[in-house]
């Protein structure tokens, strides 16, 4: 074995700037201008969020900035997945207030920027798999949902979280057109009190260490990663806690097809197409879906005694 040299001792003042470093992420990096010209070159946006960066334990490969910001379901926008990005500009995500509502103590409105300084951010890369059979893997930045319920006073009676998308004629074309609408608006999601509670639940206000663009659900959206993605409800203006099970949009539309849980399950097909496996955007092959999309030893608690097949 090698003895110890004084090169190998780092200095304190180094170690300490490296400890800052680590808790900045990609942020505090962004004024060295050859770093400026790698994300350039690498499609890469500039990082204006501070957060810890995920160890990608899992070693999953990342799908690029371009194909999640380009690649979208938006119905407020268009039902076309390649339409979102060029419409979403009328989305005006600053200034941008949510309320917070129901059996909670006291309701109270919070603008985002205020979350945003409120709770450190965290890197997190996650598979997502819409329930139409496409994938792909996103380092989401945000925060854990359960904290932001733990502040919020919530009444013992709660036993369900509701979100609710904004209604703004300016911002979303297809709110515009009343009956001819794709879907009814506002856009509306829920989850289980424990569900949102588990720490893999994020309120998400980024993506590759930039805010969230538009067309993926600016300012704030939600993201459940063992759920197909219509869960992760977009541009969220309104959290309420109820004793209810919230009405979700999609099951609204065709209870049929969408149901409340919407787990990710390659064994539940959907009435029209199997779930069995998923294309990951970019890929030719396609791969296996995996239960709870690969995140069983983390949710499997959450739904022990249930009949999957039931509760879809
Ligand atoms: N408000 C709102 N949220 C939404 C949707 C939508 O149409 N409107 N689509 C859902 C669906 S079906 C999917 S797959 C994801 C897509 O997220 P992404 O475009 O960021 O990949 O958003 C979900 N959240
Ligand atoms: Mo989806």
């Amino acid at each position: 074995m090698k003895s110890l040299t004084s090169n190998d001792i780092t200095p304190k003042e180094l170690f300490d700037n490296r400890r800052k470093f680590l808790k900045l992420g990609v942020a505090s990096l962004v004024a060295n201008s050859a770093l400026v010209d790698l994300l350039a070159k690498e499609n890469l946006p500039m990082s204006n969020l501070n957060y810890v960066k995920d160890t990608n334990p899992n070693n999953l490969t990342l799908n690029s900035f371009e194909q999640i910001t380009s690649y979208n379901n938006f119905y407020e926008f268009t039902t076309s997945k390649e339409g979102v990005k060029g419409l979403a500009h009328t989305l005006k995500p600053k200034p941008w207030s949510i309320v917070v509502d129901g059996l909670v103590e006291k309701p109270f409105e919070m603008d985002v920027e205020e979350l945003i300084k409120k709770y450190p951010l965290q890197e997190r890369i996650y598979r997502f798999r819409c329930v139409e059979g496409w994938s792909m893997v996103v380092p989401w930045i945000g925060f854990e949902l359960n904290q932001f319920i733990r502040d919020a006073k919530v009444l013992s009676k709660a036993k369900y979280i509701r979100f609710e998308t904004r209604y703004d004629e300016t911002m979303f074309p297809d709110q515009t057109r009343g009956i001819f609408a794709t879907i009814d608006y506002p856009y509306v999601e829920g989850l289980r009190l424990d569900e949102a509670m588990n720490p893999l639940t994020l309120l998400c206000v980024g993506l590759y260490g930039k805010t969230l663009e538009n067309q993926n659900g600016a300012p704030l959206r939600l993201v459940v990663p063992w759920k197909y993605g219509f869960k992760s409800i977009k541009s969220i203006a309104k959290i309420s806690f109820t004793d209810v099970e919230p009405l979700n949009s999609w099951q609204k539309e065709n209870p049929k097809e969408y149901g409340f849980y919407a787990n990710v399950n390659p064994k539940v097909d959907h009435p029209r197409w199997s779930q069995k496996k998923e294309r990951v955007l970019g890929k030719f092959l396609k791969q296996d879906t995996l239960l709870f999309n690969g995140y069983e030893k983390e949710v499997g608690y959450l739904y022990k005694d249930m009949d999957l097949t039931r509760y879809f």
